[in-house]
């Protein structure tokens, strides 16, 4: 982890090449080791509030909220890209405009637990939100669904008390399903524009039946418990 974090490091160094870098090579890669050492335990952080979240749900409800956690630092390539689509110059000090450099993703059984889990976390005294994008309640045009957050959380080091931005994405197995194949299919591909405009319209008729199925299953899991 650590090795991953001081190659990503290495990687964004040389991306940057405003003269602050060049006159202090050295001094500048430490310091960004430190930075993603920072959103690493950050990440860790938050990781860890969800499970706890799980574990004691799982205590006085006898099931799992959560059925996977995924976590992220975003790669030097996706920092560029998204540096150059919002006009942010490539320099050192662009990364803090970013409030997705570190990520978790929460992946659900049912829409409820993503709201009832979202609650747990926003109540917790030493996080807080930032923004939040209800792309459940507002899907995307092309169908994506996902509760977004992004919330600042206390990494705890040697020297103090520092505040870092995690982004945490909540969504069900199945929006996972529609997302990971969406972005696989559809991500810096050359399509023509009939098949783009065909594929665009299937996606998005895969992504409504898929929230009818999480409809449908939360539902189920309704009657069950009533
Ligand atoms: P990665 O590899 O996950 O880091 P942006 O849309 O990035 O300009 P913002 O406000 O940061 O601006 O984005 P937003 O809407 O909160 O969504 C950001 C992330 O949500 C994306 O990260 C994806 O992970 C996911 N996402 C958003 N829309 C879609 C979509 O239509 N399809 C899929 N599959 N995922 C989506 P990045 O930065 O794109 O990539």
């Amino acid at each position: 982890m650590e090795k991953d974090n001081n190659k990503i490091a290495e990687q964004l160094a040389q991306l940057f090449s405003d003269d602050r870098v060049k006159e202090d090579f050295h001094e500048y890669i430490q310091s960004l080791k430190s930075l993603m050492s920072c959103y690493q335990c950050a990440l860790m952080e938050v990781e860890t509030k969800f499970k706890v979240l799980d574990e004691r749900f799982s205590l006085d409800h006898e099931r799992n909220p959560i059925s996977m956690i995924k976590t992220r630092i975003k790669s030097p390539e996706s920092i560029r890209e998204k540096l150059i689509r919002k006009n942010i110059p490539i320099d050192s000090d662009s990364i803090s405009k970013l409030d997705d450099i570190a990520g978790v993703r929460v992946i659900c059984s049912f829409v409820d637990d993503i709201y009832m889990l979202a609650d747990c976390l926003l109540k917790q005294d030493d996080i807080k939100l930032i923004s939040k994008k209800d792309y459940i309640k507002n899907p995307k045009e092309n169908g994506y669904r996902s509760l977004h957050l992004i919330v600042e959380t206390p990494v705890f080091l040697e020297s103090g008390k520092r505040y870092m931005r995690v982004e945490v994405q909540l969504r069900t197995i199945a929006m996972e399903f529609w997302a990971n194949l969406e972005h696989r299919l559809r991500y810096k591909k050359n399509l023509s524009e009939e098949i783009n405009l065909l594929t665009q319209q299937e996606l998005l008729i895969c992504a409504n039946q898929s929230a009818e199925l999480d409809e449908r299953m939360q539902k189920i899991r309704n009657l069950i418990e009533s």
